[in-house]
């Protein structure tokens, strides 16, 4: 049954691949989003590796290519008035939530960041509660929630909620939560929020606990390269097995932080995507908050370089992995075991890691290689501990980048850093 979604967060990297995936499969969609996030970018001197157009101009080919209409509003979700507005007018069947701050190392720079991320994102996710409890008490809440929730538990994961035994009474309560930054916290606060407005006032939710997500494509953006979704590699917004795919196309090493035993679960954008769709076509009762563990697979960042690695040693392309200081506080070392069993019982049917996707990844990488910024692959520069180097807030503007050579399969002999002759900068030694 097609259904008329609002998605915020549509200018995002996750929110446009959703908005184009539900908008293809009939749904009538609204994107919101304020634009922040090209600021954000701007303050780090940082930028999508691969050019994204603007809302406006992303619609309108939509809408060209394939016929489909997605509405766009820019709107801030902070703004309670505008928020109440948009959900009055639209009467959402479903609200797709994705507008928050979501970096990590972004929220650990210093005081102002970790308040603007928990202002940012624990503020608009109230707006949004209240504004369904006021116009749309039936509309269903998907929120993006994160697996970083959890933490690192010395236990199996569980779907949100726990059996407890205790003194002889059992109970099954949310799972016990070690979230590991600012803006982990931020999510688990949000979680909070919206299980206890389903408590009191009978809303509706789904919290996906998503893990990391990587890939640059699903099936609608492959249809036009002006469809393209944002895709991050710096040390703040880049995510670490993205970060590893462009550092093996530019012949640069694969940064491990620390031992790289931490564990993480894992899963291709175009599974996300799907798992919106199954979640919203599949709505849990009026007052229920559930949460679904939203990945595919659990790897070690070791074992991730080494799956890059091994990919790129299949077309003869040496690639190193270099361990640097863990600059985040986290177990390097551990107990990993997450339960996802709820997706795959709505059907999902996941796009696993393999050498190809590696390959693939890689491929896109190099058309967009004129814009990578080598600076931003080699040191992580927001430290858990003292927050922000000097440096995080770069003073060259994204356009002043200098172009670097990579490394592929066709263009062998064009790199420019041999991946072999590389050293890690003096002031981070290799540890290991
Ligand atoms: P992104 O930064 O690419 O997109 C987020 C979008 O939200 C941006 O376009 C930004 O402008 C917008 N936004 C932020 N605050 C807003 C506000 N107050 N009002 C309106 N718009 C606002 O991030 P993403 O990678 O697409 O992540 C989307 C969501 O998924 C986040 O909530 C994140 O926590 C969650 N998530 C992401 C990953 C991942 O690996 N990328 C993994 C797990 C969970
Ligand atoms: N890491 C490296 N080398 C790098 C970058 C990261 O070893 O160059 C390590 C980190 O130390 C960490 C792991 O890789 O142990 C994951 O880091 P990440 O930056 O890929 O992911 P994280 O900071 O956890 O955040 C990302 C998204 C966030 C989402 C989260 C899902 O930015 O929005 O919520 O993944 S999860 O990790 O499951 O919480």
């Amino acid at each position: 049954m097609p259904q008329r979604v609002i998605v915020l967060g549509a200018d995002g990297y996750l929110g446009w691949a959703t908005a184009l995936h539900l908008s293809a499969h009939g749904h009538d969609v609204v994107a919101v989003d304020s634009l922040v996030r090209r600021g954000w970018d701007r303050e780090c001197g940082t930028q999508s590796l691969i050019a994204i157009r603007t809302m406006g101009q992303r619609v309108k080919l939509w809408h060209a290519l394939t016929g489909h209409s997605i509405a766009w509003r820019r709107l801030d979700v902070c703004d309670a008035v505008g928020v109440r507005r948009l959900v009055a007018e639209t009467q959402p069947d479903t609200l797709v939530h994705f507008a928050e701050q979501r970096s990590a190392p972004f929220s650990m720079i210093d005081l102002p960041h970790a308040v603007m991320t928990q202002v940012n994102n624990l503020v608009g996710t109230l707006n949004i509660l209240f504004a369904l409890r006021d116009h749309a008490p039936q509309a269903h809440l998907v929120k993006l929630g994160t697996m970083g929730e959890y933490g690192t538990p010395n236990i199996d994961i569980e779907e949100g909620f726990i059996v407890i035994s205790h003194n002889g009474r059992t109970d099954r309560l949310p799972f016990p939560m070690q979230p590991g930054s600012f803006y982990h916290l931020s999510k688990l606060h949000d979680s909070h929020n919206i299980q206890f407005a389903c408590r009191v006032w009978g809303l509706r939710a789904t919290d996906l606990h998503q893990g990391v997500v990587y890939g640059a494509r699903t099936n609608e953006i492959s249809i036009h390269a002006g469809l393209s979704t944002r895709f991050d590699y710096d040390a703040i917004w880049g995510t670490v097995l993205n970060r590893f795919c462009v550092q093996a196309a530019v012949g640069l090493p694969l940064t491990v932080y620390g031992k790289g035993g931490q564990t993480r679960g894992f899963l291709d954008i175009r599974d996300t995507v799907a798992c919106i769709r199954l979640a919203l076509n599949n709505p849990p009762s009026a007052g229920e908050y559930r949460v679904f563990n939203q990945f595919t697979e659990q790897f070690s960042v070791k074992s991730l370089a080494e799956k890059v690695r091994d990919a790129r040693a299949a077309n003869r392309l040496p690639t190193s992995i270099v361990h640097l200081p863990n600059p985040r506080v986290e177990r390097e070392q551990h107990y990993y075991n997450a339960k996802h069993q709820k997706l795959l019982d709505l059907g999902l049917q996941p796009h696993y890691l393999g050498d190809t996707l590696i390959e693939s990844m890689i491929e896109l990488i190099e058309q967009h290689a004129s814009r990578v910024d080598p600076v931003v692959l080699e040191l992580p520069n927001v430290d858990w501990r003292r927050g922000g180097t000097p440096d995080w807030k770069r003073e060259k503007g994204p356009d002043q980048v200098e172009p670097v050579d990579v490394v592929s399969p066709r263009r062998h002999g064009r790199r420019s850093t041999p991946a072999t002759d590389w050293r890690p900068p003096a002031r981070l030694a290799q540890t290991r």
